[in-house]
């Protein structure tokens, strides 16, 4: 199955045979003052240097989240969509819980987005599916539903096939439809992390669509999060994880490892390049 995205010319092809697809996860305010108060003057140069550095890094979409307490982000999301786009020529991935600001965001794009995040609450669904019919965009469906977030594998599958179904039925393609599994924190509960390598699992192998994951949240709480985060990707790839959302100055050297070790890297040239790019 392949999700086709698109910037300006590019054009990014997330296959759930891989190679493994990055989002890079950094143009999100939490945690970040800096972003914050530069976007609150309209500066968008420091959240420019930010698309640049991931890009770089070996990012193949932006995630981009300009939330933050009292903003106005039906106008600063298209602002900042426009400012990346006269700069990059990259696909995005939209991130707001205003379903306004999404579409805000999706009438100034050129190409294809996709827009995070979805989930399987009826008020999500029946606010987003349609914008993302009508702008041809490709959706990430998180886990989770009106009962909230479940611990069994089993019934985030179940959650996971409701959301294609009705993403189907609003007329978005199934190639268009990615899940996320929910990675969360394991410092909180031991089997958070296996809960989701299972989800990750069962979605690929029953309904085999390409699959996300902001897989940074399992190191929250614990030192050194880079050999953690690093040691979940690799056997999220495994079990067919095809796009996550993460750092990639962080990331990448651990996805061109894993990547080159499934045989996704004829010949290690993405391997060895990243490694002559002086990529971690
Ligand atoms: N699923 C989906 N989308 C998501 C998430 C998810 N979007 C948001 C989040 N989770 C993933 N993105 C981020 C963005 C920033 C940070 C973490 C996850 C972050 N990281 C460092 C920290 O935690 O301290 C700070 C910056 C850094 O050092 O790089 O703030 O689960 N679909």
């Amino acid at each position: 199955m392949q999700t086709i995205l698109k910037g300006k010319i590019r054009v990014v092809v997330i296959d759930t045979s891989g190679p493994v697809v990055i989002i890079g996860e950094c143009i999100n305010p939490t945690r970040r003052k800096k972003l914050v108060s530069t976007l609150q003057e309209r500066n968008f140069e420091y959240m420019l240097e930010l698309a640049e550095s991931q890009i770089k890094a070996g990012a193949d979409v932006l995630d981009v989240n300009v939330g933050f307490p009292g903003v106005d982000d039906v106008k600063l999301l298209p602002e900042a969509v426009l400012a990346i786009r006269d700069r990059f020529d990259i696909p995005l991935c939209l991130d707001s819980p205003n379903p306004k600001a999404i579409e805000a965001a999706l009438k100034v794009t050129v190409g294809k987005c996709l827009i995070n995040s979805i989930n399987g609450e009826e008020k999500s669904m029946n606010a987003l599916f349609h914008i993302a019919k009508e702008y041809g965009a490709a959706i990430i469906g998180l886990t989770m539903d009106d009962y909230g977030i479940t611990h069994d594998p089993e019934k985030r599958l179940t959650i996971a096939e409701k959301i294609l179904e009705r993403a189907v039925r609003a007329g978005i393609k199934e190639a268009d439809v990615i899940i996320d599994p929910l990675a969360m924190a394991v410092s909180a509960d031991t089997r958070a992390c296996i809960v989701t390598l299972e989800t990750i699992r069962l979605v690929h192998q029953k309904l085999g669509l390409n699959i996300t994951l902001g897989s940074s949240n399992i190191s929250f709480g614990l030192p050194n999060r880079e050999v953690l985060n690093a040691a979940f990707m690799t056997l999220s790839i495994l079990n067919g994880l095809t796009c996550p959302i993460a750092n990639p100055e962080k990331i990448t050297a651990a996805v061109r490892a894993t990547d080159l070790i499934l045989g996704r890297d004829d010949y290690a040239v993405r391997f060895v390049e990243n490694f002559q790019a002086g990529g971690s």
